[in-house]
């Protein structure tokens, strides 16, 4: 769609009535109609800048928003002009002309700075535009600026929207600080530089934590952080003369150098300034800009917004969230990097986890901003420590999980083994506690168990206390079984012996009483023999005797005496008696 067919020229797009911003539902339908992606340049600055002038160079018209030829400020509310986009086919360029700052007949300074603030929440390059040079003043301006715009973006976009660190970049609109009827040599030190290095230069914060040196830096700080890309165009006064009809001239009537610079600034804006971006990545198109336009102005128009104190410390917030954000991912990432679960000690874990946590609290004291009662770095540490407890609660999982293999592993073939009834004998429990022990000894000797290895072991053996006690209860079943049987063996074996004894006492007894009968035959025998020997010794006595006798009888007799003998009792006792032979 061309541009002229939807918009020949500029529309109001926000009245200003009397501190009122009012949206004009004609700006709202042109607006709804355009499903384009759109790059949104406003500008800003003081009144009678030149700021509608450099909007229709842009429009690449000479007409369009109204430029004022007198004292009195001219455009009022915030104006709009969609034209097709002269360098990206497709896309719209949406050009935002605002009221001037600073009307001395208006006396408002809020409103201004309502109407500057919207211009930097609904574009994408914000042209802010001073005279001369960049002064205090303007600085001041800017930052009061940024403070309230970012109380009135917190307050409309859901929280994922400024939280994320890695859509601020395209969130904040880029910065182009255009100076008018620059006069000035751009020369410091006696070196020329760029109007970049000057923008850069008069944003430099200065070293030291004085109130002054403080009250120098926060707004430099702030500019710096709400518009991370920022640019510079000085221009020349356009020409010699008096310019209250600037319009009307023609091109060869202008300052050459201003008209290259023109040129230049728009090359700039057509070919760098972005597509309109939310967070989340959502690219603007016409019902979504309406959309913003009507959150934002509801939001001003509610009148409750805080004051610029608590805007620095919606900043602070912002800022600091983000740094958060940044010192914990690199701390995991650290950790990611060094941490080998399980790891053998508990030491191991927590030097790992200073050493990360150190690093990230630097990161975050580089990122931070204006945290003074260091609220956000006690957050920060509140954030590590639990990081710390969970990364602690993983290991000893991933420990436990370790040693739950490795006692699976290791014990594993004991338990088939007692399954299998290995175990279920006399002695069992004894070889088992055996066992037991030397797989013990094997757990212990395997490495980089972890901090549970203990206590997975303690757990492990007690859940196999019923095992044991098991192969306890059969071993002493069958050893007392084995012990009955060996009883009887031992007390047959004994009753064996015993009988075998008896026999052989018997048989001793009986050698005994024989030989003590053969003794007693042998000694009848002997006293017979003797006695026999005595008889016959005695028959031999008797007989000599006799013999003698009879010598002596027959002696005797011849002397005529006569002796007779006798035996009085029996043969073996003989008397003599010497009788008188008559
Ligand atoms: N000195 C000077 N005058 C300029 C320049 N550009 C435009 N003008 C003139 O300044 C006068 C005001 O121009 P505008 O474009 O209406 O200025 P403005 O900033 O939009 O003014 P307000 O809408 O009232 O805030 C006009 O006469 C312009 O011709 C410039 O670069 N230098
Ligand atoms: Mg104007």
């Amino acid at each position: 769609m061309a541009s002229e067919t939807y918009m020949p020229g500029p529309v109001c797009l926000i009245e200003n009535m009397e501190g009122q911003l009012v949206v004009k539902q004609e700006a709202l339908q042109i607006l709804s109609a355009i499903t384009q992606p759109m790059v949104v340049v406003a500008i800003v600055g003081v009144c009678s800048t030149g700021k509608s002038y450099l909007m229709n160079q842009l429009a690449g018209k000479k007409k369009g928003f109204s430029v004022g030829s007198t004292v009195q400020s001219h455009t009022k509310g915030i104006w709009m002009w969609c034209v097709p986009h002269p360098e990206k086919p497709g896309h719209t360029l949406v050009l935002l002309d605002t009221e001037g700052l600073g009307d001395v007949e208006k006396g408002d300074d809020k409103n201004d700075t309502q109407i500057f603030a919207l211009a930097s929440l609904l574009s994408s390059t914000f042209v802010y535009n001073t005279m001369n040079k960049i002064d205090q003043g303007a600085i001041d301006l800017l930052h009061n600026v940024t403070e309230l715009t970012d109380i009135l973006r917190a307050r409309t976009l859901p929280d994922n929207g400024v939280k994320d660190a890695d859509d601020i970049g395209n969130f904040f609109p880029d910065l182009v600080w255009t100076i008018r009827d620059f006069y000035l040599s751009l020369e410091r030190d006696g070196q020329l530089m760029t109007a970049d290095e000057y923008l850069q230069n008069s944003l430099k914060m200065k070293k030291g934590s004085d109130q002054r040196t403080q009250s120098f830096n926060l707004p430099r700080l702030c500019i710096q952080k709400f518009f991370p890309t920022r640019k510079c165009f000085v221009f020349d006064s356009p020409t010699h003369q008096k310019i209250s009809q600037l319009e009307t001239l023609k091109e060869d009537d202008l300052n050459f150098q201003f008209v290259q610079q023109m040129a230049e600034f728009s090359s700039h804006i057509f070919n760098k300034s972005k597509i309109k971006t939310l967070p989340g990545g959502i690219k603007v198109n016409g019902p979504c800009l309406e959309n913003l336009v009507l959150t934002y102005v509801n939001a001003i128009n509610s009148r409750d917004l805080p004051c610029m104190e608590n805007a620095v410390m919606t900043l602070a917030q912002r800022e600091n969230a983000a740094a958060i954000k940044r010192a914990l991912s690199h701390y995991d990432q650290l950790m990611g990097q060094k941490v080998q679960m399980p790891t053998e000690t508990l030491q191991e874990l927590i030097d790992l986890h200073r050493s990360s946590e150190g690093e990230a609290i630097e990161i975050f004291k580089k990122n931070s901003f204006k945290d003074e009662d260091q609220s956000f770095q006690k957050e920060l540490q509140t954030l590590l420590d639990a990081k710390q407890n969970d990364i602690c609660k993983q290991n000893e999982k991933a420990s436990s999980d370790c040693c739950s293999a490795l006692l699976q592993d290791i014990f594993g073939p004991l338990e088939e083994a007692v399954k299998q009834g290995l175990y279920s004998k006399p002695g069992g429990h004894n070889l088992y506690l055996q066992k037991t022990k030397e797989l013990m000894t094997k757990y212990h000797q395997q490495p980089r168990k972890g901090i549970q290895a203990e206590e997975a072991l303690q757990k492990y053996l007690k859940s196999k206390e019923s095992v044991r006690n098991a192969v306890l209860q059969t071993d002493h079943a069958l050893t007392a079984k084995e012990k009955e049987i060996e009883e009887a063996r031992v007390k047959a074996e004994a009753a064996k012996a015993e009988a075998e004894s008896a026999v052989v006492i018997h048989r001793q007894m009986q050698q005994m009483m024989e030989e003590k009968e053969r003794l007693h035959q042998q000694q009848i025998r002997q006293m017979e023999i003797e006695i026999a020997n005595i008889l016959a010794q005695q028959h031999r006595n008797l007989a000599h005797l006799l013999q003698v006798l009879n010598q002596l009888n027959s002696k005797l007799k011849a002397n005529n005496v006569m002796m007779r003998w006798t035996s009085l009792e029996d043969e073996r006792k003989y008397y003599c008696k010497i009788v008188s032979c008559a």
